[in-house]
């Protein structure tokens, strides 16, 4: 079986290498730059946050002209647009969280503002909606009261479901960072909540590797299980050395072989999302390697495929049957070091 995947990133995946502790060391690229890039280096798509294509505050006169240019920019490079998220960890609204905020009028905005990035969804041409829960969760547990904060949530993914009868939700779970507990930490936890909405077939998971590593899980498995639902409708590829702060470093590029697994579970289950890598240039990286980290991800990604397609299924099957996983293991181990 061969079939090609599509590739996406999002503009913030080339950044300026600010971290907590110092500020940008590279030049601010403009948007339309970025999306010169995409093709060269390999990509076929653009991951959106709402005010990444237009500011937040704008009217909605303004704003259906400025999505409009930016659809425009998209079709001149022969780009589509995979998603759009709201952006609802920045606006001094979402300080206390957006959907689970403990002020009513917060919460208004919050909504408000995902049914803004659904239009502009539609204005783009695409009608998946990723839900990255920054700031629904606590620094102190006693801070919200979190059965009420899971219906919360509930009632935002109904709310934008019935909004407009078309768009996907998907979200995306990370369990730590910004907060020191989010809601829902895990993929599983939403996937239990898909199952409660107006809608379950209109509700799925977006994974991404560290944030699945940062729980303690498996990407690959956290994948599998996902894909066993039928719900797992796009990823966020990376890597990440330990549990420490959110790393986003390049695909493969900490343990070679969980990304081997990663490629080889959607190998087997036809994942036929997009492939999105949520990936981070280093802070030394200079302005001239800026965008090295994207077509390294993809380049490992693509290595990964070919080994997962040479590998013996009927092989694995036998050792498998042998309980023989010490040359099982070996087996693996030889093809992932080029024999
Ligand atoms: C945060 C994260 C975000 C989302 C998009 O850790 O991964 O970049 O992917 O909002
Ligand atoms: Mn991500």
């Amino acid at each position: 079986m061969s079939r090609t995947y599509r590739f996406t990133f999002g503009p913030w995946n080339i950044s300026q290498g600010a971290d907590p502790f110092g500020p940008t060391v590279r030049p601010n690229l403009e948007f339309a730059v970025k999306l010169r890039e995409y093709k060269k280096l390999g990509f076929d798509g653009v991951q959106l946050h709402d005010d990444d294509v237009v500011p937040a505050d704008w009217t909605a006169d303004r704003t259906r002209k400025g999505v409009a240019d930016v659809k425009k920019m998209l079709a001149d490079e022969g780009l589509f647009a995979e998603f759009i998220a709201p952006r609802l960890w920045e606006d001094p609204r979402t300080i206390d969280g957006a959907y689970t905020s403990n002020s009513a009028e917060d919460r208004k905005y919050a909504i408000d503002r995902s049914k803004r990035a659904v239009d502009i969804a539609n204005m783009l041409g695409t009608r998946d909606i990723v839900l990255w829960l920054a700031r629904e969760g606590t620094y102190i547990r006693e801070a919200k009261d979190p059965i009420t904060a899971s219906q919360r949530i509930l009632d935002a993914v109904n709310a934008l479901l019935e909004y407009d009868k078309n768009i996907r939700i998907l979200g995306e779970m990370k369990p730590n960072e910004p907060m020191d507990q989010a809601y829902l930490p895990t993929p599983g936890h939403f996937l239990a909540l898909c199952y409660r909405t107006v809608d379950p077939a209109r509700s799925g998971v977006l994974i991404e590797s560290a944030h699945s590593i940062l729980a303690g899980l498996d990407p690959s498995d956290d994948m599998a299980y996902t894909l066993w639902h039928k719900k797992l409708w796009s990823v966020h590829l990376n890597d990440q050395n330990g549990l420490k702060y959110d790393q986003d470093k390049a695909f493969g590029s900490v343990d070679l072989r969980r990304a081997f697994n990663t490629v080889w579970v959607l190998e087997r289950a036809n994942y036929d999302g997009c492939v999105g890598l949520d990936v981070k240039a280093m802070r030394t990286t200079k302005i001239e390697h800026q965008t090295k980290h994207l077509a390294n991800s993809r380049a490992v990604f693509l290595r990964l495929v070919d080994v997962a397609r040479s590998i013996d299924a009927a092989k694995v099957e036998s050792l498998r049957g042998a309980r023989d996983y010490e040359e099982l293991e070996l087996y693996v181990m030889e093809k992932l070091i080029g024999r």
